[in-house]
């Protein structure tokens, strides 16, 4: 396929609205983790999808929120550099009446003078009566390309969408190798997958304080892949919390994230888990940057 048209689209919206789940329905795999927890995206995650001679590189962005640790500030500040950094913005939104949240977003995108599209998201989740004073809610804000409800769970209105993002390329070469889905080493997925199912099966704050690190990656003769990874928690009471029972909770997680693994890679997969206090290291720049949050 020769690529004459490219187009970057920054990916942004408050947590929880479902922006890494459209990413993933876009390009069509799994690349950015998923959870029910709001501030479950912590970096900028690139997907690129390649079709009909154009390149969509979408970049999936934390969700804005008012931050509370350095964690947070660094993850507000990716949100507002994606924002200048792309040709386009697609604002996420829940099927409900702008916030603060989106309403500072949009501010951002008027400066920026980018266009942008607005995706209403969820609309499984509400009827068409209830989507029209949302529609009209956004309509006064601001000089969108396009609204369009979709739902990134189902489906559901993301070829609209693609039509849409079309009209916004612009002539260009390949920005990335054809065969390229996605900017994540597989070491930083594998430590996502890891913190996925951290998100998934503990309450509370004791997730969100957590960060993952990879310390062994290897591939052995038999085709085995060696993973061997610590999960930081923020606090010593949280320690038994993680591990669970005779170690149940641990080997819960790690099972969950060991079949993903396996699937994923198409190999058996040796997953060792441990469990490490580093007392508030989300508001210890240090520390964040040795679990990859820097700029
Ligand atoms: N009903 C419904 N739920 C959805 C839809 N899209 C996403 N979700 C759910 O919304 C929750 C949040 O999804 P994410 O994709 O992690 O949201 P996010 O915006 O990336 O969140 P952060 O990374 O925290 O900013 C998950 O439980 C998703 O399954 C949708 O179209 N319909
Ligand atoms: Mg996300």
């Amino acid at each position: 396929m020769k690529i004459d048209h490219v187009g970057m689209f920054a990916i942004v919206g408050r947590p929880n609205v479902g922006k890494s789940t459209l990413l993933n329905a876009l390009t069509g795999e799994k690349i950015a983790i998923v959870s029910d927890k709001p501030q479950t995206t912590r970096s900028r995650i690139m997907g690129i999808v390649n079709r009909d001679g154009g390149q969509y590189v979408f970049v999936d962005t934390p969700g804005f929120h008012k931050a509370r640790t350095r964690l947070g500030d660094y993850m507000v500040e990716l949100v507002e550099e994606t924002v200048t950094d792309t040709d386009a913005v697609i604002l996420v939104v829940e099927p409900k009446p702008a916030g603060i949240p989106e309403k500072i977003l949009i501010d951002n995108i008027r400066t920026s003078g980018l266009p942008c599209i607005l995706v209403i998201n969820k609309i499984d989740t509400v009827t068409p009566a209830d989507l029209l004073p949302v529609i009209a809610d956004y309509q006064e804000r601001l000089d969108w390309r396009a609204v369009i409800p979709v739902s990134a769970r189902k489906n559901d209105g993301l070829e609209i969408l693609m039509q849409e993002l079309t009209a916004l390329l612009a002539p260009g070469e390949a920005l990335f190798p054809e065969d390229m889905r996605s900017d994540q080493p597989e070491r930083v997925l594998a430590a996502e997958i890891i913190r996925e199912k951290l998100l998934w099966r503990l309450e509370r704050e004791i997730p969100h304080g957590t960060a993952v690190f990879i310390e062994k990656y290897e591939h052995d003769d038999a085709g085995i892949l060696h993973i061997s990874a610590t999960i930081f928690i923020e606090r010593k009471s949280h320690k038994a919390i993680v591990i669970g029972k005779g170690g149940e909770k641990l080997r819960e997680i790690g099972t969950l994230a060991r079949e993903e693994l396996e699937k994923k890679y198409d190999c058996k997969v040796f997953l060792e888990l441990w469990v490490k206090v580093k007392e508030g290291w989300r508001d210890n720049l240090y520390q964040m940057r040795s679990f990859g949050y820097e700029n």
